[in-house]
């Protein structure tokens, strides 16, 4: 028996005081700031015992992204950089939701089933975003982390990104790169001007980027990046954070589920904007035509332009490698339909969650995944990054070849490998644009959206929907999927699913169909069925209209 006494005491400093029910969910716990003291004590335990059984360096990353200011949310990062494992999960729920009597028998049970050597160090690093409520909430993470006798270091103010990067820096003896927020902006800026090298007649026009901050970390820190990128791309930031509010009517969420720009950005015609979320994990592109229609380019059309990029590259190269694009249910039937009719790439469905399509992504040579909401990267295998170095390093091989590898090489060190990366997507995104010599319009008429809505219904339990075939299917309460069925008959072109989101206490409906009216008619039938089926609460939906 571990000797748990000195961490039960420190425990009681973070009482489980409000008793509410919390599930490791989508991207850890979710809820209101104020009722996380004590799970956020308890995760630090548990990432203290999750070094000790891998023996690594692993990650608390305090945020909760997209939700409101006033939520918070803690994820634990695995030795890689990638979300903790989900048998985990159901421990960071135990443990979450314990009686203050029972914390000590479940960390024991943890310690015995997973039969970790209590004697051997740990180590775990530490990072929160920019809400009010982070910075206390982190200290009581590394309250808990010491109570376990871990060490730990504190990286303060990083995204969420960054944490999953130096993670995998501190695991790969830095081969990775620095363990650092400076290792991460030297590592970056190096692969972008490395590839933005072979464009020298971009005009300031063509480098010219507006962004949007949400009002979060991302805005902090590409502030502190800007002088690594020596002016080859020249930023405008809005939303910054020292006037607005986090989240608030602006940021990747907003601009895609609202499908327009955000406040406070000046926009003019065919200006290239993007947006970042919260902890800038996602990224989404978007400008107005001459006619000031609003144009989005979400994460189906980032994942496109990447897959042509790296397809050409390949075929330049004359590699032969594997190359598969990963989305889930929220993918756009017109994205889907091109990469895999036009661009003939094997395209996979994942349940929504990062951890889902990371895990699939690895499967493959360069697995490209893209949620829709703007949260993805690209993962080359072991075997894939080793035939890219060795054909830069090939004597024989044409000139071409060599300059294809070179730009591959680039791109894998540009982007962020362990997370999806606002900033890195952000900066791959600009270096292919000028490579191509594309403007944001071109990149855009790739192919067309299907016109699509997103709503939320708040249900008085949202576990009450359960779903199947990576979340495009209900399969409870009854009479739900064939009531949706029915509705999507009546529509062309025509899909609709339902699934209870996993971070926030809601359901999500998702419609598209030929016209705009129609996916917001149809989305709107969709939430009156979950709201008569599936218990809603409050007032009945409404029709909601761009
Ligand atoms: C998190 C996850 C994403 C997911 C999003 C919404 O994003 O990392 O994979 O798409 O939540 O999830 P749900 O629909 O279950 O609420 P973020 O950016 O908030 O960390």
């Amino acid at each position: 028996m571990a000797d748990l006494e000195g961490a039960f005491q420190m425990s009681l400093l973070h009482p489980n005081l409000k008793g509410v029910i919390l599930q490791y969910g989508t991207a850890g716990f979710r809820t209101k700031a104020e009722e996380l003291d004590h799970v956020m004590f308890r995760m630090g335990q548990l990432a203290a015992l999750r070094s000790k059984k891998t023996k690594s360096t692993i990650g608390v990353m305090v945020t909760a992204s997209h939700n409101p200011e006033e939520d918070n949310g803690v994820k634990l990062v695995d030795p890689l950089g990638e979300m903790l494992a989900s048998a985990w999960e159901e421990y960071a729920t135990q443990l979450a939701n314990a009686e203050e009597n029972q914390l000590t028998v479940i960390l024991e049970k943890i310690i015995q089933e997973e039969k970790i050597e209590m004697h051997i160090g740990a180590f775990v690093v530490v990072g929160r975003d920019t809400r009010p409520s982070s910075l206390k909430l982190s200290q009581t993470a590394i309250d808990g982390i010491i109570s376990l006798g871990s060490k730990h270091k504190d990286y303060g103010l990083v995204t969420t990104p960054q944490l999953h990067y130096i993670v995998c820096c501190h695991n790969t003896n830095q081969m990775y790169g620095t363990a650092s927020v400076e290792g991460y902006y030297e590592k970056l800026s190096k692969a972008f001007l490395e590839l933005t090298k072979q464009t020298p007649n971009r005009t300031d026009d063509h480098k010219h980027l507006k962004v949007d901050g949400a009002n979060g970390i991302g805005a902090l820190k590409l502030k502190e990046m800007e002088n690594y990128l020596q002016k080859k791309l020249l930023i405008s930031l809005y939303n910054d954070g020292t006037a607005g509010k986090l989240n608030h009517l602006c940021g990747a969420d907003y601009v895609k589920v609202q499908q327009k720009r955000p406040e406070g950005i000046r926009m003019m015609a065919g200006e290239r904007c993007c947006s970042y979320d919260g902890d800038a994990d996602r990224v989404v592109y978007y400008y107005y035509d001459s006619a000031s229609l609003f144009h989005l380019l979400d994460g189906d059309k980032i994942a496109t332009l990447i897959t042509t990029f790296l397809k050409e590259l390949l075929t330049k190269a004359d590699l032969h490698l594997q190359v598969a694009v990963v989305q889930t249910a929220y993918a756009n039937g017109s994205s889907t339909r091109y990469l895999e009719e036009t661009m003939k790439v094997e395209v996979h469905c994942a349940k929504t969650g990062v951890k889902h399509l990371h895990h699939k992504a690895q499967q493959f040579d360069i697995g490209v995944y893209f949620e829709a909401n703007g949260h993805g990267t690209v993962l080359f295998s072991k075997d894939a990054q080793k035939k890219i170095q060795q054909l830069v390093e090939n004597q024989n091989a044409s000139k071409e070849q060599i300059n294809a590898a070179k730009l591959l090489m680039n791109t894998l060190n540009l982007i962020n490998q362990t997370v999806g990366d606002a900033i890195s997507d952000m900066l791959l995104i600009e270096a292919i644009l000028a490579l191509k010599g594309m403007t944001v319009q071109q990149w855009d008429a790739i192919y067309t959206d299907l016109p699509n809505r997103q709503v939320k219904v708040k249900v008085a339990d949202r576990r009450v929907i359960d779903t199947t075939d990576a979340e495009r299917r209900a399969v409870s309460p009854p009479g739900l999927q064939e009531a949706i069925d029915s509705l999507v008959q009546k529509y062309s072109l025509s899909r609709a699913f339902v699934r209870p989101s996993g971070t926030e206490d809601v359901v999500r409906v998702y419609a598209e169909a030929d016209t705009q009216t129609n996916a917001d008619l149809l989305a709107h039938k969709v939430s009156l069925a979950v709201y008569k089926l599936a218990g809603g609460v409050g007032e009945e939906p409404k029709v909601v209209r761009s």
